[in-house]
């Protein structure tokens, strides 16, 4: 197999784009790629800082390397979860920090057990009828919304690859969510000025493409998935899209493709009032929690603080 480029040993095969690429056209192919969905639609520029939200899995680690690599301005933000599975939580902050530190990044740790008193786990095990990913959601979001407000970012930048996305929009559409679907892009536009932007930089790019990425650039990833996400159906999901992927080749991103211009050009309408961030909101109509002054649609305390509130 031939790099389509310079004619060199292609290690690494599109069938989606019918191209074949040596590790150095790979390489330059993801910076173009990623530069590009920045560019369309518009999601920071070199003047701003951007908060990039980090795992220590390739995605997310990818993406930091890409953008510090295209000269944006970002710093990183770890979520410390507490998840003891196999020492999950710990080994992932220790592969941010693996790869940080020698590159002169820099980022902070959020660690949720010592900062408001429970992990993850323990908030899950006193049984709010909620899963874990739940919970786990609303957290992350809290959290990253409120680090981003406090540090003046511009945008928060998440590692969601075209795989995470479609997967996301085959689950919403077979239940029509449509606050989910109406939320659901490559940027999510703030709504409230302690709401951050969210952008997905990495929505153009296939999860192979970006595990090449990773692969090629030496990154040092936790592989290990957290163990909650092995029950999650977002994997039944990204199943199915790949076997339809392999039958027919470029389905996944036409699938989200079709949903991002549907939306712009408003042949896609979708409408709902239940979701907190959906960017159709104005500041005017959220009421501020009165415990931690966040943004919140009803009455009383957010629903993060209600995670807290519901002891068993
Ligand atoms: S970290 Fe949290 Fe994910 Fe683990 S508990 Fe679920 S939501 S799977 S991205
Ligand atoms: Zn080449
Ligand atoms: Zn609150």
């Amino acid at each position: 197999m031939k790099c389509d480029i310079c004619g060199g040993l292609a290690v690494f095969g599109m069938p989606q784009n019918r191209l074949n690429l040596c590790e150095e056209h790979l390489d330059a192919w993801v910076l173009r790629m990623v530069e590009r969905t920045i560019d369309e639609f518009e999601m920071f520029t070199r003047q701003q800082r951007v908060l990039v939200a980090v795992s220590g899995g390739k995605d997310s680690l990818g993406l930091w390397d890409i953008l510090a690599r295209l000269g944006y301005q970002t710093e990183g933000v770890y979520i410390h979860l507490g998840i003891t599975h196999e020492d999950y939580s710990d080994v992932s902050q220790a592969a941010v920090e693996a790869f940080a530190q020698p590159r002169g990044l820099s980022f902070q740790v959020v660690n949720v057990g010592a900062t408001y008193g429970q992990t993850i786990p323990e908030l899950r095990s006193t049984g709010r009828g909620k899963h874990t990913c739940a919970v786990c959601g609303l957290v992350k979001r809290h959290v990253m919304n409120r680090v981003a407000y406090e540090g003046g970012y511009a945008a928060i930048a998440t590692g969601h690859q075209v795989d995470d996305e479609v997967a996301t929009l085959l689950q919403n559409t077979l239940h029509w969510q449509s606050g989910y679907l109406q939320r659901q892009g490559p940027v999510l536009p703030s709504t409230h000025p302690r709401l951050a932007r969210k952008v997905k930089p990495l929505c153009h790019l296939y999860e192979r493409e970006s595990a090449a990425y990773a692969l090629v650039r030496g990154i040092e990833f936790v592989e290990q998935e957290c163990p909650f996400a092995t029950r999650a159906t977002s994997i039944f999901y990204k199943q199915i899209l790949n076997q339809i992927e392999t039958r027919s080749p470029g389905t996944k991103r036409q699938f989200y493709d079709g949903l991002v211009r549907g939306k712009a050009n408003g042949e896609l309408v979708f409408r709902s009032s239940q979701v907190d961030e959906e960017p159709a909101l104005t500041p005017e109509d959220y009421q501020t929690c009165p415990r931690c002054g966040h943004p919140t649609l009803g009455d009383g305390l957010c629903a993060f603080c209600r995670l807290w509130e519901s002891e068993p």
